[in-house]
């Protein structure tokens, strides 16, 4: 059996769908979550789907993928901006690593505009909504087949 993609989502993610749409939009992270896995099965890949507010249960995910993943899609949340720590397990991780976020970083807040994440991810997707989560995944196919 192929080993599955880690999709991990980190704070605040849960809410989505529920608050601020004109930034996140309506869909809420189950309905990603569905969608993920529907396309997944169409790609032949299998995921493991999950979501925390704690950095060390997102940290703990991604040592549990480094046995059992074949890469990882994160949307760290605003981990994104402040985790070395993250960034540190990312590092110990062999596979390929793409980042999401829903929303435009890049217009948003300065803070918003450096990622730790980003010096280990393969590629970064921003603003393109939960969509974003689809096109990494596509990605992600290529690239655990090459
Ligand atoms: O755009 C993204 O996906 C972000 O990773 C989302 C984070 C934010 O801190 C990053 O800068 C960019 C925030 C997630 C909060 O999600 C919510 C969703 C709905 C309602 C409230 C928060």
């Amino acid at each position: 059996m192929a080993k599955p993609i880690y999709i991990l989502n980190g704070p605040n993610l849960n809410l989505l769908g529920l608050r601020q749409p004109e930034i996140y939009g309506r869909e809420t992270l189950e309905d990603v979550a569905n969608a993920c896995g529907a396309l997944a099965e169409d790609l032949g890949l299998g995921i493991r789907f999950h979501q925390s507010n704690h950095e060390g249960v997102l940290i703990d995910w991604i040592h549990e993928a480094r046995g059992q993943g074949a890469g990882i899609i994160i949307n760290p949340g605003a981990f994104t901006h402040t985790s070395v720590a993250i960034l540190d397990a990312m590092n110990a991780f062999e596979g390929p690593v793409l980042e999401v976020h829903i929303s435009n970083v890049h217009k948003r807040e300065s803070f918003r505009h450096h990622s730790y994440v980003s010096l280990r991810a393969e590629g970064v997707i921003a603003g393109f909504g939960t969509e974003g989560y689809l096109l990494a995944l596509r990605r992600m196919r290529s690239l655990v087949s090459s």
